[in-house]
């Protein structure tokens, strides 16, 4: 086992890291720039080290730094946690070269599955569904207006080193499709110097369902059921919940195998995301694996009493999974709400500041995954995601009237947040029938 790992993090997910490796009596070590000198993270590891200038580039995503740091303080693996270097294959080869434990997939099986064309194809060729498009890379825009008339419109083009809403752009007919395929591309070269796009069938109001894998070093793979995600704005989630309210046991089984079967395909190793898209008629499609931890994973050690990041820490110790399928059961319902310093009615905005005052709810089933405490000055520099509140309840209904409980005891005072969004989406009858799709809050606020 590991006996120290440096969190090549911060906020409230390495913090979460931080709290599993003192679980399992790991040491701990984490980076910080130098707006972050007081950031909750620095002060909850056994040490800290700056790292750099307040820009990501210059600290949070600046790899030689972050192997120095690591050397510095004889850490033996390194945790990424989510966004910054976790899916960086180059990261995950320098670790490698200076004797460190990346934990997370292999950098072969990151590359492939950051090629969303690429990882289209794997998964076609391993028969697992996939949203009916191109299957060669398109270059030309004429090329492609081509083959999306000979599909058939709406179409959506996608860019294939894109992912995240990047580079993506949906075509109602022929007449907007070399516009709109040029607006794709261009954003592509200008966010990831990559001209590759691919088109695919447009999907209208889809539900966007993940499955949670783990799988070990030596082929065994196991799911822990689904995540719905479907309520999100500006390709960001906003809650999540599992079970999906949108599908039945038969379907979960499923996508559950097709999960299974996707990640034995890429020979994937760690903990990883499969996601579907489902449309009305419950026909559903891979579209993208993640190889990371997700900001959503707490729904899902809360319906499986299974710690996710002790879970990948033990894979990355070379451990065989501790789980069969039969092992795995789910219980009750959790949703998150994820809570943003932003304005919601202008159009999202985010809104950083000091924090004078916090109260976080508790009680049975209720946690805060955070890093906010008063005093703390919330930069500009990094994401508006200053918390999660996460519940469980022993069904759907129980785990909504925790959830508005929880929020309405939530305090945060000193920047504006969408607590109160989050608490109106709670009573919001489309939400609570189960029925939202990743149109709902665009319609919500139209
Ligand atoms: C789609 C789709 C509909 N049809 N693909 C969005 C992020 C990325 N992970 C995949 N995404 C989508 N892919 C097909 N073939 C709908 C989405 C999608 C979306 C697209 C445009 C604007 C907002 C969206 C919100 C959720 C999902």
């Amino acid at each position: 086992m590991f006996n120290k790992i440096l969190i090549a993090n911060r906020g409230e997910i390495a913090i979460r890291i931080i709290r599993t490796c003192k679980s399992l009596g790991i040491k701990t070590v984490a980076v910080y720039s130098e707006i972050d000198k007081n950031a909750l993270h620095t002060k909850l590891a056994d040490e800290s080290i700056c790292i750099g200038p307040a820009k990501s580039k210059d600290s949070y995503l600046n790899m030689n730094r972050i192997i120095t740091a690591a050397q510095l303080t004889n850490a033996d693996a390194i945790h990424p946690g989510f966004g910054f270097l976790s899916e960086n294959s180059k990261f995950v080869d320098l670790c490698k070269e200076n004797n460190i434990t990346f934990i997370g997939p292999s950098s072969e099986v990151i590359d492939l599955m950051g090629n969303k064309s690429n990882a289209k194809n794997t998964m076609i060729k391993a028969g697992v569904p996939v949203v009916p498009g191109t299957e060669d890379p398109v270059y030309d825009a004429e090329i492609g207006k081509r083959l999306a008339d000979e599909m058939g419109y709406p179409v959506i083009v996608k860019a294939s080193s894109g992912g995240g809403g990047k580079g993506m752009r949906i075509i109602e007919n022929s007449t907007e499709f070399i516009e709109g395929f040029n607006v794709a591309q261009g954003e592509s070269v200008n966010s990831f110097a990559d001209n590759t796009m691919y088109i695919e069938k447009y999907i209208r109001n889809p539900r966007h369902i993940e499955v949670q894998i783990l799988a070990d070093k030596y082929g065994n793979v196991v799911h822990l059921g689904e995540r719905d995600c479907s309520i999100q704005r500006l390709h960001q989630k906003m809650i999540e919940e599992s079970p999906s309210p949108a599908i039945g046991d038969e379907l979960r089984k499923v996508l559950g195998e097709t999960a299974v079967k996707a990640a034995k395909a890429a020979h994937y190793e760690n903990a990883g995301t499969v996601e579907f898209l489902l449309d009305e008629n419950g026909d559903y499609y891979f579209i993208e694996m993640n190889t990371r931890i997700q900001v959503e994973h707490p729904v899902t050690e809360m319906v499986t009493g299974i710690d996710l990041i002790k879970q990948q820490i033990l894979i990355a110790a070379g451990q065989k999974l501790a789980y069969t399928q039969d092992d795995i059961q789910i219980k009750g319902h959790a949703i998150e709400c994820r809570i943003n310093a932003e304005n919601t009615l202008k159009n999202f905005m985010p809104a950083p500041g000091k924090i004078n005052a916090v109260h976080f709810p508790g009680g049975f089933d209720v946690r805060v995954d955070t890093a906010l405490y008063a005093g703390y000055v919330l930069p500009a520099t990094y994401d508006s995601m200053i918390a999660k509140v996460i519940v469980h309840g022993s069904n759907r209904k129980e785990a909504i009237e925790k959830m508005k409980a929880a929020l309405d005891e939530l305090v945060i005072n000193g920047v504006e947040t969408n607590a109160n969004f989050q608490y109106s989406i709670m009573n919001n009858p489309t939400y609570v029938n189960g029925e939202a799709t990743t149109g709902f809050i665009k319609d919500l606020l139209s």
